[in-house]
């Protein structure tokens, strides 16, 4: 039918892919949509020229079976060479998104899983993560976006998490897609980040749009709770958005106290503080 629109997950189920996979089409321009309340709607015609394109490469991501050993030179502690594997990834077409969300956190949690079955140390996990956080470091100065901010989100692991490195990821990735972030990182005390939230809701600068917690061991989620208690009682009115590891779904993110659930990586934050955010996204 002429003019007929679609959901996102119709069109998703139509084209035989997830539903994350169509937002990215949108959000990279390769589907044009309409934004109707705070839903996103696509003409059937135009999923029509999209599957019937040549294959579509929304942002080139890390082919699986093709990683560099960018694990190898993290866990001897080569910084230049893992910035040399992340600036050959680079410069192959991987967007620097993709490189931390389908290349640094697979290698990441491939060294927890062999640290937890006994094949490596402590003392390794410590010094590959440690290259790991300054790679990120780097890479986030390489690639920030100036210009008109789309807003504010604060971000941080609730007290007693030590896991910093899924907050500097998540919060590239927003910079990258033109947020101001107020990154606090790990183990931030449920009372500071409310003292923080606060001065940034009357600070002048972008709109606070979100408060945003990371949760990647099991025990931070009572604490995410308390920092959610702390949040209300200190008057902030912005969604509280909850994802990581350890949450197994909106369920527990909601029983924790959170308004959103944001998954488990960080392009999943990206949409849910997307959909918090109006108007025409910038390209
Ligand atoms: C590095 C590391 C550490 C370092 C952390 C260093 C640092 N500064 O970050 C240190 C040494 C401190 C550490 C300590 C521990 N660790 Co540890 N650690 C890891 C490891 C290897 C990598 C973590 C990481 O950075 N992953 C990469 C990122 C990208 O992870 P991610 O979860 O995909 O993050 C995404 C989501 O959070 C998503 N997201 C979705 N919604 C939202 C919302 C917000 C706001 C944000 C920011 C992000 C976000 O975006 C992120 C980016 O894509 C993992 C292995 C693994 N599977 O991840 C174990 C792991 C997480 N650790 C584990 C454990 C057990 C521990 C310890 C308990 C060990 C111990 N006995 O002491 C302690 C706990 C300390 C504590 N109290 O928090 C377990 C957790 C098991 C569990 N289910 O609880 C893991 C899974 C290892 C394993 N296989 O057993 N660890």
């Amino acid at each position: 039918m002429p003019g007929e629109t679609l959901s996102l997950a119709e069109a998703a189920q139509l084209l035989g892919v997830h539903y994350m996979t169509v937002y990215r089409y949108v959000r990279t321009g390769l589907l044009p949509a309409q934004r109707e309340g705070s839903t996103w709607r696509v003409a059937r015609s135009d999923l029509t020229a999209l599957s019937s394109a040549p294959p579509v490469r929304p942002a080139p991501r890390v082919r699986r079976g093709r990683r560099p050993s960018l694990e190898g030179r993290l866990l001897v502690g080569d910084e230049a060479g893992a910035w040399a594997v992340a600036e050959a990834a680079l410069a192959s077409g991987t967007s620097p998104e993709s490189l931390l969300v389908d290349l640094l956190a697979p290698t990441l949690k491939s060294i927890g899983d062999r640290w937890e079955s006994g094949e490596l140390t402590v003392a390794d996990e410590h010094r590959a993560s440690g290259v790991a956080f300054r790679l990120v470091g780097r890479l986030g100065a390489r690639f920030n976006r100036r210009g008109v901010k789309r807003g504010t989100v604060v971000l941080a692991a609730p007290a007693g998490e030590l896991h910093g490195l899924p907050v500097a990821i998540g919060a590239n990735v927003l910079r990258w897609h033109g947020y101001e972030v107020v990154e606090l990182g790990a183990d931030t005390p449920a009372a500071a980040l409310a003292a923080a939230v606060a001065s940034e809701s009357s600070a002048r600068g972008p709109a606070l749009l979100a408060v945003a917690v990371a949760c990647t061991t099991g025990a931070s989620v009572a604490a995410a709770r308390e920092a959610v208690a702390a949040l209300r009682e200190e008057g902030c009115r912005v969604p509280v958005v909850m994802g990581g590891a350890a949450l197994a779904d909106g369920q527990e993110a909601r029983r924790a106290g959170a308004d959103i659930y944001s998954g488990r990586r960080a392009d999943e934050l990206l949409a849910a503080v997307d959909e918090l955010t109006r108007g025409p996204r910038p390209p």
